[in-house]
Formats: C-alpha cells, sequence, structure tokens
C-alpha cells in the first residue's frame, strides 16, 4: 500500500469512528424521551422555611416547576398566578399529587424570609426555593434554564433577564411537558389534569 493510500484510509476510518461517536452520543442524551430527557437532575436548595430542599424531596408526587424572581415586577407574578389558579382548578384529588415549586434567579435579595413573605401571595401548597449562587445555579443548569442580571448601576435595585417556562415533571424527577408564557389557567389544569389522572 502506497503511504497516500494508506493516508486515506486512516482519514476514511476516521471519519466513520467519528460518526459512529457522534450518533451513539445524540441517541444516549435523547433516549426514547425526545429533548425532555435533558431536562431536570440533582440540586440542593432551601424552601421558604429553612428546610433543605433536593431533587428527592419531590420525588413521589408531580411538580410544576418555575424559576424567577419575587422583585419580578410583572412577568413572575403573572406565571406564579395562573399555576396558583391551574392547582385551584384541578379536581382536589388529582392538586393533591402536584406540589408547585417557584425556583429563584436571584438568591441574592430572595433569602428564606422574602420567600416566605412571597408565599402568601400565591397557593398555599407552593414550595418556594433559594440556595447559594452556585445552588442557584446549577439547578437551573439542570433544567436548562436562562437568567442574567440586566445592567445597572445600582446593587439593590435591579431587573433580570430570564426564561419564562413551567415545567411539569413526574414523580420519578423525569421531565412530562411544559407551559409556555401564554399558557391559561383553565388549559394548563387540563393538561395537568390528564397527565396526572392516567
Ligand atoms: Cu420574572
Amino acid at each position: 500500500m502506497s503511504t497516500r493510500v494508506f493516508v486515506l484510509v486512516v482519514a476514511l476510518l476516521s471519519a466513520v469512528l467519528a460518526a459512529t461517536a457522534v450518533g451513539g452520543y445524540l441517541l444516549w442524551t435523547r433516549g426514547d424521551q425526545g429533548a425532555g430527557a435533558m431536562i431536570g437532575g440533582p440540586f440542593t436548595l432551601v424552601d421558604q422555611t429553612g428546610r433543605p430542599v433536593t431533587q428527592d424531596t419531590l420525588k413521589g408526587k408531580w411538580s410544576l416547576i418555575y424559576f424567577g424572581y419575587t422583585y419580578c415586577p410583572d412577568v413572575c407574578p403573572t406565571s406564579l398566578s395562573v399555576m396558583s389558579q391551574a392547582m385551584d382548578a384541578l379536581d382536589p384529588a388529582l392538586a393533591a399529587k402536584v406540589t408547585p415549586v417557584f425556583i429563584t434567579v436571584d438568591p441574592e435579595r430572595d433569602t428564606v424570609e422574602q420567600l416566605a413573605l412571597y408565599h402568601e401571595s400565591f397557593h398555599p401548597s407552593f414550595l418556594m426555593l433559594t440556595g447559594t449562587p452556585e445552588q442557584v445555579r446549577q439547578t437551573a443548569k439542570a433544567y436548562r434554564v436562562y437568567y442574567r442580571k440586566a445592567e445597572n448601576d445600582s446593587a439593590t435595585e435591579y431587573l433580570m433577564d430570564h426564561s419564562s417556562i413551567t415545567f411539569l415533571m413526574d414523580p420519578n424527577g423525569n421531565y412530562a411537558t411544559h407551559f409556555g408564557h401564554d399558557a391559561t389557567p383553565e388549559a394548563m389544569a387540563e393538561t395537568i389534569g390528564k397527565l396526572v389522572g392516567k
């Protein structure tokens, strides 16, 4: 075999190997649940009473999860109201199987005390979670949630840019579905009812 042919064969083999590796990786990450298999994962935070909460705390029930911050002027209060109304619209037997969860993306201002105060405005079964900036970063990363402090000179008065998606996770902590910012309480309750009531 000439050197040129040899180089060509090696190059071809490498290409085939690389393609196989990429294909295998995609199959592995996609699993049989589509892209949803990539949402969720381990986290460690504390709730509005100071109790530690991990992904295992949420297991055994469905969870309806939203990331935001209590100082949000509009988007977050609207989303949490929709979630609260959806909980109220559910058959009580089904609502008992669902935990609504709010996870802050602004841990510097959203202390346990601040979350306890915010909790009074929404459905009583809400878990409101905070943690260290690093714990929050890891949780948001697991859920593929984007957030960023908007540029501002003030250390205490600022806005956060963040994704506005409500995730429904099953009792094993696996992604079931999600709702966009335009979801109505009725539509959300109907979808949750169908999945939880199965
Ligand atoms: Cu918000």
